[in-house]
């Protein structure tokens, strides 16, 4: 009789020969064969295009889906002061079209659309198919923005109009980012983790509240100014960014922060690097536009100080039978794994890369240097980014719940839930 392994992927065992137990690691390495448990997901569009269109797949059947709440994120998304003037075209909508019936989720993928208002106007310039006549304006691009995806994009993808560039290079589809963390934070939701953002720095000018907890930050869910705790701060910020778009022609980079609170200890794992949560952290907001830069806990200001003024003790509740940490410096993450205390990320922006104060560039068919494409821009987007933020770190927390939970239904992936908060207080 042949040897045959068991291999366990998440809810599936498989029986396997050993030549085969080789071949199908290979495969699942390579093509994520067990994706059925992870939170994956896709976005398409152009900024000026029909649609934005997302899709999703690995979240539970039987999860609870509000649209509402879906478009209340993306309400959120459309605030703060120093927006431009694309904001007042845009009151963004989602459409479920499939994974979703009667308020919960099937188990299967699930396809988002958000139309663009804006695309009426550009539905010649943005056509599937090619003009018949050349456009009398198509609003080429050919003067690349520094700092901009434009030049190196258009090298890249051999396009000689950098508006093939620049349509998905757009900050635009971070909408369907949000629509996409919403339905991560009503996963979430259903396991007690909750999240929120607010301003820390705005140009030059800094919070004096950076340390706020969850709740504060919480309070300011709704704020439609700039999100930041500090008032005094705020008023300065404000005055700062009128300074930058009106008189200047310029625009502001910030800080923003994410606060999750409510996570168990041990999303993520020390084992690879791959599943270090710090790293899946970083690299997600990372990959928000103009992000420069993640700072988990107190991550910039450690370096500076002491070890013994760094770690956080460890304390323990005898009563609830939980472990503690008298401070938060480490941002709820020790070992790439969370840690039980509030998991705080921090996003550093530039400022804008489109100017109305416009710097060198070079016609990319002359050569000639002259000054870069100037299109309808915002002066600052730091309060929107801590939105988006909040999704990219909700879809990272909620990957490392359905890889660590697993379940085909939100009552299975709950009792697993449940088991190993059990497991942890017998600790
Ligand atoms: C953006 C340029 C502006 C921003 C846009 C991002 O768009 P437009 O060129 O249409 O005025 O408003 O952001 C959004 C549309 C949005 O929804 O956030 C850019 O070039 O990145």
């Amino acid at each position: 009789m042949r040897a045959h392994y068991t291999i366990s992927l998440g809810s599936k065992i498989c029986r396997l020969r050993l030549r085969d137990l080789y071949s199908s690691l290979v495969h699942i390495i390579h093509h994520h064969e067990f994706s059925i448990m992870h939170f994956t997901f896709t976005t398409a569009g152009e900024s000026h295009g029909r649609a934005l269109i997302g899709t999703i797949e690995g979240l539970p059947a039987g999860l609870p889906i509000s649209l509402d709440f879906i478009n209340h994120e993306l309400w959120r998304r459309q605030q703060g002061y120093g927006r431009g003037g694309r904001m007042k075209i845009e009151t963004d909508q989602v459409q479920i079209l499939t994974g979703v019936r009667h308020g919960e989720t099937l188990g299967g993928p699930i396809a988002l659309m958000v139309e663009n208002r804006d695309a009426g106007n550009w539905g010649e310039v943005m056509s599937v198919t090619k003009p018949a006549v050349p456009l009398e304006r198509d609003r080429k691009v050919i003067r690349p923005r520094p700092g901009h995806a434009d030049l190196v994009g258009g090298m890249k993808y051999d396009r000689r109009d950098l508006r093939d560039i620049l349509e998905r290079a757009s900050a635009r589809e971070t909408t369907m980012r949000v629509a996409v963390g919403a339905m991560a934070k009503q996963l979430l939701a259903e396991f007690g983790i909750g999240l929120a953002s607010h301003v820390i720095q705005l140009g030059e000018i800094k919070s004096a509240a950076s340390d706020a907890g969850f709740e504060q930050i919480r309070a300011l869910y709704d704020d439609d100014v700039l999100r930041c705790l500090d008032k005094a701060a705020e008023a300065a910020m404000i005055a700062r960014i009128d300074k930058a778009g009106i008189e200047d022609g310029d625009t502001l980079g910030g800080i923003f922060e994410i606060v999750a609170a409510g996570c168990p200890a041990g999303l993520g794992s020390h084992t690879s690097w791959s599943s270090k949560l710090d790293g899946q952290l970083a690299q997600a907001v990372m990959s928000i536009h103009a992000v420069k830069a993640v700072e988990l806990g107190e991550g910039v200001a450690n370096v500076a100080l002491p070890g013994s003024q760094v770690h956080d003790e460890i304390t323990y509740d005898a009563a609830a039978r939980t472990f503690g940490r008298s401070s938060n410096r480490a941002g709820g993450l020790e070992g790439g794994m969370t840690n039980g205390a509030e998991l705080r990320v921090r996003g550093y922006l530039k400022p804008i890369a489109t100017l109305r104060k416009r710097l060198k560039s070079v016609h990319i068919e002359t050569k000639e240097v002259l000054e870069a494409d100037f299109e309808r821009s915002d002066v600052t987007a730091v309060p929107a980014a801590g939105v988006i933020g909040e999704a990219m770190v909700a879809i990272v927390l909620a990957q490392a719940m359905r890889e660590k939970f697993g379940g085909d239904s939100l009552r299975e992936m709950r009792r697993n839930f449940e088991g190993y908060q059990q497991q942890v207080l017998e600790y």
